[in-house]
């Protein structure tokens, strides 16, 4: 493993342990779903909705790794994906994933992402929202303003398989730690 794909992996960890504890929980997912039902200002049915969204993404993806079922350390993580990051089942599992992310940050449902909603998603991340413009960029790959699931889903499979540290998915959560 190169010292670039490991700073990738622990970007992407900081920016999923929303609460900042050190271990990745499902309590993260509900921080992100809190975070968001406030910027968005959504319903109660609405919230429910999406809490029960961040359980099922904790269950179905993340628990399986976690040895005690509950919580995963980055190093843990990081072990995770360099076991799996070959599979294709896993590069599958991984897509399934964010395609449940790409449509909770398209907030206006016209089936593509718009650089306000992409900076919403820095924001429940916890990512600084001032890098959300170059990252929205790098992800856009045919410039034509809005970023595709096609164009999304790429950038993230990339991101977590690909070495080539000119490779403008590095920048999917932001610069890199
Ligand atoms: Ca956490
Ligand atoms: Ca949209």
């Amino acid at each position: 493993m190169s010292a670039f794909y490991l700073r990738k992996l622990k970007t992407y960890f900081v920016a999923t342990d929303t609460d900042k504890d050190g271990v990745l929980t499902e309590n993260d997912y509900h921080e992100m779903a809190r975070r968001f039902i406030e910027i968005v200002k959504l319903d109660d049915a609405q919230g429910k909705k999406l809490h029960a969204l961040a359980a099922k993404v904790w269950n179905d993806f993340f628990k399986g790794w976690a040895t005690d079922g509950k919580s995963l350390t980055q190093d843990q993580l990081i072990a995770s994906f360099l076991k799996r990051r070959s599979d294709p089942k896993f590069l599958e599992s991984l897509k399934e994933l964010m395609t449940v992310e790409f449509h909770v940050v398209d907030i206006n449902k016209d089936g593509s992402i718009q650089l306000d909603e992409f900076t919403i998603m820095f924001r429940f991340h916890g990512i600084d929202a001032a890098h959300a413009k170059a990252s929205f960029e790098a992800i856009d790959s045919n410039s034509d303003g809005v970023i595709s699931l096609d164009e999304f889903l790429t950038a993230v499979v990339d991101f977590f398989t690909g070495e080539d540290e000119k490779s403008s998915s590095r920048l999917f959560w932001g610069p890199l730690v």
